[in-house]
This record gives structure tokens, C-alpha cells and sequence, in this order.
């Protein structure tokens, strides 16, 4: 089959609703749920803003627009290897230079949602990886893999959200073996439906923040706060997660779109 052929059919897929575009973006505004992190570790980090220029009125009769101010790593967002000091002097590590060829993938959903709700501390193992491949398949080379956890569903509420205590946040995330588990197939990248591609816990681990660590010193991409994903199947869809074009960014919110077959 030809390249043209596979679009063309696509297109008629999108069309008749054969294939669905399942939106895996939580909203993005005031309310959204940010990153805390401890106060000298976090200057300048803003709060979300939108402000109004006009909406047909005196300031713009004809026309709405806002402006807004925001932190490149604010909701569903996009990490860039430049983002973290092991990924730093990648030339096509930034949000402007990276290779998009790669930002389009099949998507390999791991569903451990009934784990993430028994235990918000639960760690993704490798040994976790090896019996969901058992079951759907090898993860492949080029592809894009997100840990299902549900947490989407705490997005209205920013302290369940970051689900925080005296002891430290606590939500899922991988191991550091299962991030070089992965990086040894060739993924493309990580994401997660929490706030970071780290577990709450990862603060502790070795290395510190290994899903940060080990993705972007081997020029892999991150992706956090994605919703949605229990509208995916294990295997089968597309992902398309592009940053905007920020000149040398570490990051930036996305509208994350899965391309997903109906049955
Ligand atoms: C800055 C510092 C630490 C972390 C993060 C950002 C993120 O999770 C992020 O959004 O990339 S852990
Ligand atoms: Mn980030």
C-alpha cells in the first residue's frame, strides 16, 4: 500500500468516525493543578493567568482575545530533554529543535488504574512491564508509552490532585529500571496522568527524579497531567503530543490527540 493510500483511507476513517480523536488534554486555566515545590526551589513560578484584551467591547469591537501567563511545564504538558541538567546539550534536546518526526507514535496505554487506586504510592516495575507485554505485546521501537492510573479524575481539585501530606506528595510513577527498561526499547517517550513523569516519591530514589534523569540523558520526552486515557486501547492507537515551538524550551503545555479505532 502506498504512503498516499494510507492517508487517504485515514481520512475517510476521520470522517465516518472509524477512527475517533480522543482529546488527552485536561483544561488549562487558573484552576488547573501545578507543581509545588519547596519555596527556594521554586522562584518565579507562576500561577496561571488569563487575562481578557477585549470580547467586543470598547478595548476590540469586533474581536475576543486574552493574554496569559504561565509556566512552560502547566498542565498537560510536554518535557524536552533540555528541561532537566542530564539532557542539557542535546542540539535537538529543545522545544524548538526537536525532531517532530518523532512527536507522532503508537501509544502503548498500561493500565494499572486499580493498582494507582489501592495504593497512590504505587511504583511501576519492570516485572509490571514484562506481564502487560505478555499479555498485548512487545513495547516497540519509536513508540510512546503512558502509564494509566485514572488520576485525570482528581484534575478538578488540586489537593487530591497533588494528594500531599507531612511526608510528601504521593502518586504513582515508574521505577528508575522501568524507565531504563524502556529506554533500552527505544521508546520515544513517557507520560503520565499525574503531575509529573515522576512518581510523587521520586524525590528519594536513585537517581533523584529518575523518570526526569534517564528520559532526557537519553533524549527521550516526558508528558504529564495527560486525561483520558481510558478511552484507549492497550494497543492500536496514535498519539500525536507536540509541544509548542518555544525558542530553546524546556517544555510546554499540549493538546495531546490520540487517533484510536472504533470497533
Ligand atoms: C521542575 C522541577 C522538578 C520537577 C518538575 C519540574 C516536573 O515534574 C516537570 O513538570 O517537568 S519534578
Ligand atoms: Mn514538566
Amino acid at each position: 500500500m502506498s504512503s498516499a493510500n494510507v492517508l487517504s483511507d485515514l481520512a475517510g476513517m476521520l470522517a465516518s468516525g472509524g477512527v475517533e480523536v480522543v482529546d488527552c488534554t485536561g483544561v488549562l486555566g487558573p484552576d488547573t493543578p501545578l507543581l509545588k515545590l519547596p519555596p527556594e526551589l521554586a522562584k518565579d513560578t507562576p500561577q496561571i493567568e488569563i487575562h481578557k484584551i477585549s470580547e467586543y467591547d470598547d478595548d476590540g469591537p469586533f474581536w475576543a482575545w486574552n493574554w496569559m501567563k504561565l509556566g512552560e511545564h502547566s498542565g498537560t504538558h510536554f518535557d524536552a530533554p533540555h528541561h532537566w541538567v542530564t539532557g542539557k546539550d542535546y542540539p535537538d534536546g529543545s522545544t524548538d529543535t526537536l525532531d517532530v518526526q518523532r512527536l507522532v507514535a503508537p501509544v502503548n496505554v498500561l493500565d494499572f488504574s486499580a493498582e494507582c487506586a489501592a495504593d497512590p504510592d504505587f511504583l511501576l516495575t519492570i516485572d509490571h512491564v514484562k506481564a502487560w507485554e505478555a499479555e498485548h505485546g512487545e513495547i516497540g521501537a519509536g513508540e510512546w508509552v503512558v502509564m494509566r492510573s485514572d488520576w485525570d479524575r482528581f484534575a478538578d481539585d488540586e489537593a487530591k490532585f497533588l494528594n500531599a501530606d507531612e511526608t510528601g506528595p504521593h502518586t504513582p510513577g515508574p521505577t528508575a529500571e522501568v524507565i531504563e527498561y524502556l529506554i533500552g526499547k527505544n521508546i520515544v517517550g513517557w507520560g503520565t496522568q499525574c503531575i509529573g513523569t515522576d512518581a510523587g516519591s521520586a524525590g528519594g530514589m536513585e537517581p533523584p527524579f529518575p523518570a526526569h534523569n534517564l528520559l532526557h540523558k537519553h533524549n527521550r520526552f516526558g508528558l504529564a497531567s495527560l486525561a483520558n486515557l481510558s478511552k484507549l486501547p492497550p494497543k492500536g492507537a496514535i498519539l500525536v503530543a507536540a509541544p509548542l515551538k518555544i525558542a530553546n524550551g524546556t517544555g510546554s503545555p499540549i493538546r495531546a490527540l490520540a487517533l484510536v479505532p472504533q470497533a
